[in-house]
Parts: C-alpha cells; structure tokens; sequence
C-alpha cells in the first residue's frame, strides 16, 4: 500500500509537470469527458462526517475525484495564473475536502466556524503554518509549484483536505456521481487518470479526433 501510494504520488506529480512535452495545439478542439467510478468507502476514511458519529453536525461532504491528463497539450501550457480559491472551515471541517488547482492561484482559508482553528501542511508541495485565527478572519496560500498538498487542522485532528497544485488546466473534480468534463483539447491521443483520496485508482490512452467528443470511463479497483 505504501509503495503505491509512491507510486500514485510521482505518477502524479509527472502528470501535473509534464506539460510541454506533447504535441503542439491546434484549432480544432475535441472533448474529454466521462465517469469516474470511485471505490466503496474504506474503513479508514478520514472524511470526519463518515467515521465518528460524534462528527453528525459537521460538514457532510461528497466524494469525489479528480480526473487529469498526465501531459498537456504545450501551447495550452501556461505557467501559472493569478487565481483565487477557497477552502472555508465550517463545523470544523474544509469546505471543499478536494479542492484542485492551477500553479500561481491564491487559496483563502477563512475561519466561518465558531471556533479557532490552525491550517497547516507538512507536504514538500507547500509546507505552510497559518497559526491560530479566530471566527471571521482568513489567511492565505499561494501555491506556485505543482503536487499533492495534505492540509490539517493543528487543533482538531480529524480535520483534512487536499489541494492538488497542477501547471496545466486539464483537470476536473468530479460531480459525486463521478462525472467530469476536461477543458477542450486538440486532437490526439492523451493519458487520462482518476486520483482520489491519495491515490491514482485508474489511468487510460484516449485518442480524440477533432470536433469529437471521447467517453472515458475510468474504474476504480
Ligand atoms: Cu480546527
């Protein structure tokens, strides 16, 4: 399990790097679209709604993946954008669990809960500490390099979220039904893959031809 998660880890952190490397976009755009059928839920998911009772009140988030390509197409790729999203904390939970985005995008951590709370991460991506703030205040991340980025709360420990730093814009998170839609595409043949919860589960070729769209179904082990 652990040399997987590794595995998933650097294939991911390729996919999320390796943008320049394919062939040169064209004017015709196809479409990259599909399902994403995710796992049954482990016994040790860490989404806190599902574990412990006690966490009824909290939050109740929907699972869901994220679906990539490994190599975008290079002159779609851009080095990074000035962005901004949100992760909220609300009854001590992140509000979105997986949020994804591009290099260069501002992410604000507003504290709308009743209570104090520590965002940090330990992740080489974007090691960062924003301490404790109170109700109705927020902080702020810039993610400028591409990977996986585990966030945690230092007070509550069954709070965590992830932030998937890509440098590309092909990427979707799934709606809870495990569809996605990637942004258009030139015409070729691309390597789709379906992350959830720390680990790549499904990567498929697709060849798209222009003005096409391609179903992908990517299943989960
Ligand atoms: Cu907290």
């Amino acid at each position: 399990m652990v040399l997987r998660r590794r595995l998933a880890c650097a294939s991911l952190v390729a996919g999320l790097v390796l943008g320049a490397w394919a062939p040169a976009a064209t004017q015709s755009g196809a479409t990259i679209r599909g399902r994403f059928t995710l796992p049954p839920p482990r016994p040790d998911d860490r989404r806190p709604a599902l574990i412990d009772p006690r966490n009824a009140a909290r939050t109740r988030q929907p699972r869901v993946g994220v679906v990539y390509l490994e190599v975008a197409p290079s002159a779609a790729f851009e080095d990074g954008v000035s962005a901004r999203q949100v992760m909220d904390q609300r009854n001590e939970t992140f509000v979105p669990h997986v949020l994804a985005v591009r290099t260069g995008t501002t992410v604000d951590f507003p504290n709308s809960d009743r209570v104090y709370h520590n965002v940090f991460s330990l992740s080489a991506t974007r090691r960062f500490d924003l301490g404790r703030y109170a109700v109705g205040r927020s902080k702020s991340v810039r993610f400028d390099r591409p990977g996986v980025v585990r966030v945690f709360c230092d007070i509550h420990s069954h709070m965590n979220a992830f932030i998937l730093v890509f440098a590309h814009r092909y990427f979707d998170v799934t709606q809870p039904d495990g569809t996605f839609q990637l942004p258009p595409v030139p015409p070729g043949t691309y390597t789709v893959s379906a992350w959830y919860e720390g680990d790549v589960l499904a990567t498929r070729q697709v060849v798209v031809r222009a003005g096409e769209t391609a179903i992908v179904d990517l299943q989960a082990p």
